[in-house]
């Protein structure tokens, strides 16, 4: 029995949108989910688009928050004007256009989320995976990554300790790449229902 599920045709979609002219900003309202979300995308974008970046709109202040960041190295930045200019496309995870203001300023080439759909407020965008009976979008984001063939082992700027820093971070601060992965394994694969 597979694990995870089939996406053949949304990977396809969504792979589709991706060339090395474009430059592409992922766009939050940064909580673990969104950053975890956005850490995923910019994996499954990396080599596939000039240069991708993420931008949140909040300030982020929880210590949860800002050590999640620290562990997983997540390249996040405070979204200003000055750093939208510098994109050409934008993706939003874990978020809809319409959930904030700030949204508003962009035109969204790619949505994924899972908060519900509102009918007053339908998403537009080349692509949008919207799936309210998923808990968080870090699932979609690991079918996804798994339709891809690309593990959480392999997850982000430290390819070798990933995903499993969000496990608890002292577990993995000072452990050996081995047993990074090892923990990933056991402790961070959801499994969808
Ligand atoms: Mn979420």
């Amino acid at each position: 029995m597979a694990l995870f599920k089939q996406l053949d045709e949304q990977v396809e979609q969504l792979l589709d949108l991706f060339n090395k002219d474009d430059n592409w900003l992922i766009v939050i309202n940064a909580d673990p989910d969104a950053l975890g979300s956005a850490l995923a995308l910019r994996r499954i974008m990396a080599r596939k688009v000039g240069d991708v970046a993420i931008g949140q709109i909040n300030e982020i202040k929880r210590p949860d928050n800002l050590s999640m960041i620290r562990y997983l190295r997540i390249p996040t930045q405070k979204l200003i004007p000055n750093l939208a200019a510098q994109y050409d496309k934008f993706a939003l995870v874990d978020s809809q256009p319409h959930h904030n203001p700030e949204f508003a300023n962009f035109d969204f080439s790619v949505v994924i989320d899972h908060h519900p759909l509102v009918k007053e407020h339908p998403v537009d965008a080349d692509f949008v995976d919207i799936r309210p009976k998923y808990g968080s979008v870090c699932t979609m984001m690991t079918e996804y990554l798994y339709n891809m063939k690309s593990g959480p082992r392999n997850f982000s700027p430290r390819p070798s300790c990933t995903v499993s820093a969000a496990t608890p971070a002292p577990l993995n601060a000072n452990s050996s790449t081995r047993t990074c992965r090892r923990s990933s394994i056991s402790t961070n694969l959801p499994i969808p229902s």
